[in-house]
């Protein structure tokens, strides 16, 4: 069926500094791309301390908040905007649950990491964080469009 570009759902996908410096960048990326989504953007870059804690600006009150932010600072991240039906709820699925203690095998968070604060991956929690997190992170020019009958091979 075609899909209109204003229903095209996005959602912001961060490779943490911990994901990368363990080789997991690809089997990350593979594992959203094989399920049908779509990789509009992409970089790698070392967020600065004062963005990290933008990015998690929700969690301020949280007691691991400073650790955290100076986690996410502490070196390259992969930052993603990837595209497709259902793609902010199904991509936290396949991340699985944010302490690896409760999150499934099968998903990447129950495969590849152990520990709360090294968690390797970071997805939007809902449309509107996905929205605000793309802002932040990308411009809007740094989004490819694959165009409106993108996905007829997919549904
Ligand atoms: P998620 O990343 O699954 O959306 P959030 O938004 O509750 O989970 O937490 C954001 C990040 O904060 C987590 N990915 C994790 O790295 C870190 N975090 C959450 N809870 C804790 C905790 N109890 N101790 C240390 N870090 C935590």
């Amino acid at each position: 069926s075609t899909v209109h570009a204003a229903e095209i759902e996005r959602t912001f996908i961060a490779i943490k500094p911990d994901g990368v410096q363990r080789g997991l960048i690809s089997e990350i990326i593979s594992r959203f791309e094989r399920k049908g989504y779509k990789l509009v953007a992409i970089k790698i870059l070392t967020p600065t301390k004062e963005f990290a804690m933008l990015h998690y600006d929700d969690l301020k009150e949280r007691p691991f908040f400073n650790g955290l932010c100076d986690f996410l600072s502490s070196g390259p991240v992969v930052a993603m905007v990837w595209e497709g039906q259902g793609v902010v709820k199904y991509g936290r699925k396949l991340i699985g649950a944010t302490s690896p203690h409760n999150s499934e095998p099968g998903t990447i968070r129950g495969d590849l990491a152990i520990s709360v604060g090294r968690n390797i991956i970071h997805g939007s929690d809902g449309p509107e964080t996905a929205k605000n997190e793309i802002n932040l992170w990308f411009k809007p020019e740094e989004l490819v469009d694959y165009g409106l009958d993108s996905e007829k091979w997919l549904y």
